[in-house]
């Protein structure tokens, strides 16, 4: 078991990442819930793309944990979305889609013998998934859109302001894209990657925003990880820009993920 103490920042900060959870592909993922008209997805693919991206993170140093498939709750090997890690500490959220709200008891116990765990708090009515957070060279954008709602990034605001009161934290109003990540992700500090399928209410203010071209648009969501950025095999702009913001592009099929909404950083809790 890896020690109770996690490192510092959190996905896309430049610090090394040592340990991932995941969760095995649940066995009902094709009722998950989706906005994609892909067809339905096949899950022993799923579980071999499951299986790549897990040895790609241990390649990149980490110690990666596979929970058991939850096969009652059709979304939950999309871990991202249960809770936000951040300094150390992880803060459980209360995804949007009812359908999903049993995953975050299911992780509590996996989080608590790793690090501190925060409640979100405010109200039923007050949600957050962990797609709309996105966290890089100190500082937090969280999406309200679709998921996220208005009170619920607020509570996270002041969560985060708890765990260290540094960290500058924009709230980010957008919609064509279902969660904030699924529009747009750092590729490193300061330079990030984007749908243009993405409308934000206001222009990005964290630095160089590259599009993509729209038929690539939903591999704006890459993963950066210990010097490498992971990006769907599917976009080789994606690739082409990873490598000029001067990472190792590492290419994985996700098709079978796409066809359910997710992507590269929603398969797993980094820290
Ligand atoms: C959902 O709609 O909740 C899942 N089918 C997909 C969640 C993807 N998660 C993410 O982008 N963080």
């Amino acid at each position: 078991m890896p020690p109770k103490k996690g490192g510092p920042g959190g996905r896309g900060a430049e610090h090394e990442l040592r340990y991932g959870i995941v969760r095995t592909v649940s066995a009902s993922m094709a009722r998950g819930l989706t906005t994609k008209d892909l067809g339905a997805p096949d899950l022993a693919l799923a579980r071999r793309q499951q299986e790549a991206y897990v040895r790609t993170l241990r390649a990149l140093g980490m110690e990666v944990t596979v929970l058991e498939a939850l096969d009652a709750l059709p979304d939950s090997h999309f871990v991202e979305d249960v809770a936000v890690l951040v300094r150390g500490t992880a803060i459980l959220t209360r995804p949007a889609a009812d359908e999903r709200r049993g995953e975050v008891a299911l992780i509590r116990p996996v989080l608590e013998t790793r690090m501190p765990v925060r409640e979100l708090g405010g109200r039923e009515t007050d949600r957050l998934d962990g797609g709309d957070v996105l966290v890089s060279g100190g500082r937090v954008w969280i999406g309200i859109g679709r998921r996220t709602n208005r009170r619920g990034a607020e509570l996270l605001r002041q969560r985060l302001r708890e765990v260290d009161p540094s960290l500058g934290v924009t709230l980010v109003p957008f919609s064509g894209c279902l969660h904030l990540k699924s529009g747009i992700t750092a590729l490193a500090p300061g330079r990030f990657i984007a749908d243009p399928a993405l409308r934000l209410a206001r222009p990005w203010t964290g630095g160089s925003v590259h599009w993509l071209p729209p038929a690539e648009g939903t591999a704006a969501d890459v993963l950066v990880a210990n010097g490498a950025i992971l990006v769907d095999a599917a976009s080789p702009s994606a690739r082409r820009l990873a490598e000029e913001a001067g990472g190792r592009a590492i290419p994985l099929d996700l098709s079978e993920f796409r066809k359910m909404d997710g992507g590269l950083t929603c398969l797993s809790l980094l820290y």
